[in-house]
């Protein structure tokens, strides 16, 4: 308040959830919501299977190829890297930017395979140093409700038994992490939606929008 606009930074907003949580459509809405609010947005998602490491995730997760669990544990943070300082630039010249899947994914997936050299401690190491959101959005939502909504896609990692997983790492990372929203995804995409509406815009009020974006 009061400062030139020209010195306010965008925010680094990240929302994390499990496969048919809704997080596409919902990162959709809250576009279009700070939009209306003002706000320069992008929004973008990980992984970005159009770079050359990509598309090597992309035939990955289609499971034409295979990898070895650190090595694309390892593709799936330079993925990130390769796109971090895009987003520094964008933030630092006042463009909000909303991440589809970030680190946590990244530490969570790869964890989650029970592979006994890949701890949660090993997986963190590669994403140390890249941009903090300011906020991160978990929309969680329980295995029945999940199972409602219809069948698994044919991805790697979209069965029972690593979303199970999965669900427990993201509980497990998240009970220890500061500005970090849980919400019920389990609700109507209405609500949930304002849920999302009201926890950004809190953390957009807070957020010291002249202060340099923490690593
Ligand atoms: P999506 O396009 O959001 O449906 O994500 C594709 C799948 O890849 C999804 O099952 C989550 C998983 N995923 C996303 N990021 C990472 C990551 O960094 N590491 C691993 N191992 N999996 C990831
Ligand atoms: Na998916
Ligand atoms: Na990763």
């Amino acid at each position: 308040t009061g400062l030139p606009a020209q010195t306010r930074r965008g925010a680094l907003i990240v929302v994390e959830g499990l496969d048919r949580a809704g997080k596409s459509s919902q990162c959709e809405m809250l576009r279009g919501f700070l939009s209306e609010q003002g706000h320069v947005v992008k929004y973008i998602r990980f992984p970005d299977r159009t770079t050359p490491i990509g598309k090597l995730i992309d035939s990955y997760l289609r499971g034409s190829s295979h990898q070895d669990d650190h090595s694309i544990h390892l593709l799936f943070s330079a993925n990130r890297w390769e796109i971090a300082k895009g987003i520094e630039e964008d933030i630092a010249s006042g463009t909000t930017v909303i991440v589809d899947r970030y680190s946590y994914s990244g530490v969570v997936y790869s964890a989650a395979k029970a592979n006994p050299t890949l701890s949660l401690d090993w997986a963190w190491q590669p994403e140390i140093g890249l941009p903090r959101p300011d906020i991160c959005l978990f929309l969680g939502i329980s295995p029945e409700e999940a199972a409602k909504r219809g069948g698994f896609g044919a991805e790697r990692y979209e069965n029972e038994a690593m979303q199970t997983r999965v669900r427990q790492l993201f509980q497990t990372i998240f009970e220890k992490m500061q500005d970090v929203a849980i919400i019920d995804a389990g609700k109507s995409m209405d609500e949930v939606s304002k849920e999302i509406q009201s926890a950004v815009t809190g953390c957009i009020a807070r957020l010291d929008t002249c202060g340099a974006l923490r690593k």
